[in-house]
């Protein structure tokens, strides 16, 4: 089945904000090469996209404007998970894809299908028939629904979504629902039922907590290669890896020598790496505004750097644009931290993590992507 314009996508388009493909991009391309993130990375024969949200480009007009100048790729931060599109079974509640897919699909936008399997995404009435029944069916209707409406506007699928987990399994699995109902062989089914339905697109798994030389994080890297090895020799239909990349000023050390031979690791076995859900969490607070973007934006740097290196990496999506609408909360814990600060009551203001400030100004971690798409272009 066919996408086909609902009622509200009416509504969007007739708001304005369904846009001409040609109008935005011949603006961007009017403002020479260096206008845009889209246009950068398009340069370097790369990508650049962020994850979004319906809702807010119905809403900001500032933030859609800033979407359509600055992306290539959208991916729905939450309008696809199975918990928003059929959380009462059989009764898909699809007018924010359909609105989504509408505003991508008029500006020659193209979509990360995002996410398919994802533990922490099962609606309620899927976990008792899932785990009772062992009954796969509401997975395939699920995928199907999904794949026929928008398949033909989604160019990568996150099949399966954070399956790797530490200190339970030796294989590294984690003991999600699906692990449960259906055993380590759930990874190969998700992905055999995704190409049937997806025989174009790149089939992906996407994973967290990958970037740093750190124990948990090298043993999660060998589990995920592992587990990326044993789906390549059973002979499983995937074509990409997701690296999500979510940085943590937290954390540390960065070893631009280990994350770039993971890297490599993955282009061995001929699989594409895409990084997924670039955003970097905080740590010093207290510092001023212009210290704390330059630590954001020398993270960036240093891991784009060898990313990038890689020619196997074909294109990054951040999580998100802006700090106005940063999922990168300063938390309580962080408060904490700092006995006594901001008595005024003023506080460190939003997590600065994302490459647009939350006026929509450029960021130094925004010279840093694009300075990093620029310094190594596929050849
Ligand atoms: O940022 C997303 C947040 O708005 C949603 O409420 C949440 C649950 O759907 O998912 C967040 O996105 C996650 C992504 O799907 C997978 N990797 C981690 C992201 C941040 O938690």
């Amino acid at each position: 089945m066919s996408h086909r314009p609902t009622r509200r996508t009416c509504l969007l388009a007739t708001a304005g904000l369904v846009l001409a493909a040609t109008g935005w991009r011949a603006g961007v391309e009017a403002q020479g090469a260096d206008a845009s993130l889209a246009s950068v990375a398009t340069a370097a024969g790369r990508y650049y996209g962020t994850a979004v949200r319906i809702d807010r480009i119905a809403v900001d007009d500032q933030y859609r404007q800033a979407i359509l100048r600055e992306c290539t790729h959208l991916t729905p931060e939450f309008e696809m998970k199975w918990d928003a599109i059929e959380r009462i079974r059989g009764k898909p509640s699809l007018a924010p894809m359909d609105d989504l897919v509408s505003f991508a699909r008029a500006n020659g936008m193209r979509m990360r299908g995002h996410t398919l399997l994802w533990y922490r995404s099962v609606p309620d009435w899927a976990a008792g028939v899932l785990l009772e029944h062992k009954d796969w069916s509401p997975i395939r209707n699920y995928f199907s629904t999904l794949i026929s409406r928008y398949g033909d506007a989604i160019e990568q699928w996150d099949v399966v979504n954070e399956p790797i987990d530490t200190g339970h399994r030796t294989d590294g699995l984690r003991e999600n629902i699906f692990l449960r109902a259906f055993g380590p062989d759930y990874i190969r089914r998700a992905l055999d039922d995704a190409r049937m339905l997806a025989p174009r697109a790149s089939l992906m798994i996407n994973e967290y907590g990958l970037d740093y030389d750190i124990p948990v994080e090298r043993d999660r890297r060998y589990l995920f290669l592992k587990l990326l090895e044993g789906l390549k020799s059973a002979g499983a239909p995937f074509d990409a890896v997701g690296i999500q990349g979510h940085l943590d000023l937290s954390k540390g050390p960065f070893s631009p020598k280990v994350f770039g031979d993971f890297l490599q690791e993955i282009a061995n076995l001929g699989l594409q790496i895409v990084i997924t859900e670039l955003d970097v969490k905080e740590y010093d607070y207290l510092a001023p505004a212009e210290e704390r973007d330059r630590r954001v934006a020398d993270a960036v740097r240093r891991y784009l750097d060898v990313a990038f290196a890689q020619p196997a990496v074909k294109g990054l999506t951040s999580w998100g644009l802006s700090d106005r609408y940063s999922w990168l909360e300063v938390t309580p814990e962080d408060y904490a931290r700092y006995p006594g600060a901001w008595k005024a009551g003023d506080g460190p203001g939003v997590n600065r993590g994302l490459p647009l400030d939350s006026s929509m100004r450029r960021k130094p971690m925004y010279q840093a992507i694009a300075a990093a798409f620029k310094r190594q272009p596929l050849g």
